[in-house]
């Protein structure tokens, strides 16, 4: 174990410790200034709302490890120790289920030193988990929810840095019909707010570019049979069967329609690009399906480099999945606000309701060079990034599809 990874897992272990203990914690913690001093740190915690034992765990176990990742940098910069503030994350795991996320974000209100969530994964949950933290001026910054009613609500704390389904659903289709030369398509939904809007988005692009819809069903996003479906689909033999949905079921249903005989790929968005999906479909189905995601590649980006060495040494053996870098960058928006109210109206007056009415503002007013690129937001909260990639399954993993 490195000594960078030791100190990771301390910092771990000791927000662990905070985080089982929530009330009659201290709010201010010793730690040694830059000029040798010891000194008064206020603590500012910074919620992590994610599934995280049940539902896209891959995918929100990787928006966890962004999150401690960018955290704990901030503890070992020196500007963050001379404004005297000490960050702590506190985990929620929200079960990609809208209620446990709706308690998950009451439970963070009632925290009073939390001033931002990173989170959450699931546009379901983000939806009305975001209506609490308005309530209690909290902001709250998405890696990860593309449904765009999230940010057609109308409440001004509420950012994601991840691009939304009404660009990713038609650059889907675009890339299906124009590039894939898919002229035939049956369209499922696994009947989740992201799923449905996802492939509602999909099927009207893919029909306005001239594309034919041979059918479109729903499932449930629990689903684990797919037996009647298979065989409509089969039935009508398309050329694609595109699938608004996470990995999990997503996997199943390759799987079943491979087993079935079924050539065509399944396509589908972001919530499938992680490397979970080959391993549940199992390599064969999984070879040559298709799924689009936000931003470019890590390796395509500036600072993937910097970020992919730091993430190896604080997870080794650990794969990037596809929000890690965008829940680190998350968190930084949500960091650098702090940092700016500190300098602006001091370390103690930054969990009072004028501190946290003031990092929404700064939030707001972000103009951050991420990992995932430059990181801005327009006047809904949606971030000015509009990139997709379409990916597909090669040699049993998701990789950049070149044409
Ligand atoms: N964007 C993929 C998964 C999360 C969601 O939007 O529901």
């Amino acid at each position: 174990m490195t000594s960078k990874r030791k100190r990771f897992v301390a910092l771990v272990a000791a927000t662990a410790a905070l985080a089982l203990v929530v009330t009659g914690c201290a709010s201010k913690t010793e730690t040694g200034g830059t000029d040798g001093g010891a000194t008064e740190a206020t603590v500012v915690k910074i919620g992590i709302g994610a599934p995280l034992t049940q539902g896209a765990v891959a995918l929100g176990k990787g928006m966890e490890r962004g999150a401690n990742l960018a955290i704990s940098q901030a503890n070992e910069d020196p500007a963050v120790v001379d404004l005297g503030i000490k960050f702590e994350s506190v985990s929620g795991d929200d079960q990609g289920d809208p209620k446990t996320g709706v308690t998950v974000a009451n439970q963070f209100a009632s925290d009073s030193k939390l001033v931002g969530v990173m989170g959450h994964l699931n546009s379901g949950v983000s939806i009305p988990a975001s209506k609490v933290y308005n309530q209690n001026s909290i902001v709250m910054v998405s890696p990860a929810s593309t449904n765009p009613a999230l940010t057609q609500q109308g409440l001004d704390n509420v950012f994601r840095v991840c691009t939304i389904d009404s660009v990713q659903g038609p650059s889907a289709a675009d890339s299906a019909f124009k590039d894939l030369g898919f002229t035939s398509a049956f369209v499922v939904d696994d009947s989740t707010p992201y799923g449905t809007g996802l492939a509602d988005e999909f099927a009207k692009q893919f029909e306005a570019d001239g594309g034919k819809m041979l059918g479109r069903e729903k499932t449930g996003d629990k689903d684990s049979d797919f037996n009647a479906l298979v065989t409509k689909i089969k039935s009508l033999s398309p050329a694609v069967v595109y699938y608004g949905g996470i990995y999990n079921s997503g996997a199943l249903l390759s799987k079943q329609l491979s087993d079935a005989g079924v050539t065509a790929p399944l396509m589908g968005g972001d919530g499938m690009y992680d490397g979970e999906y080959v391993k549940l479909a199992g390599d064969a189905a999984a070879e040559g399906d298709f799924c689009t995601s936000i931003g470019y590649p890590i390796d395509q980006l500036p600072k993937g480099a910097d970020f992919k060495a730091a993430f190896e040494a604080a997870y080794p053996g650990d794969a990037i999945a596809a929000y890690d870098a965008y829940s680190f960058d998350a968190t930084n928006v949500i960091i650098d606000a702090v940092k700016k109210v500190a300098a602006d109206l001091g370390a103690d007056k930054v969990t009072s309701p004028e501190g946290k009415t003031a990092i929404i503002a700064a939030v707001a007013a972000t103009n951050m060079d991420g990992v995932s690129g430059a990181v801005a937001f327009d006047a809904n909260g949606d971030t000015t990034n509009k990139v997709i990639t379409l990916y597909t399954v090669k040699a049993g993993a998701w990789t950049a599809y070149v044409k």
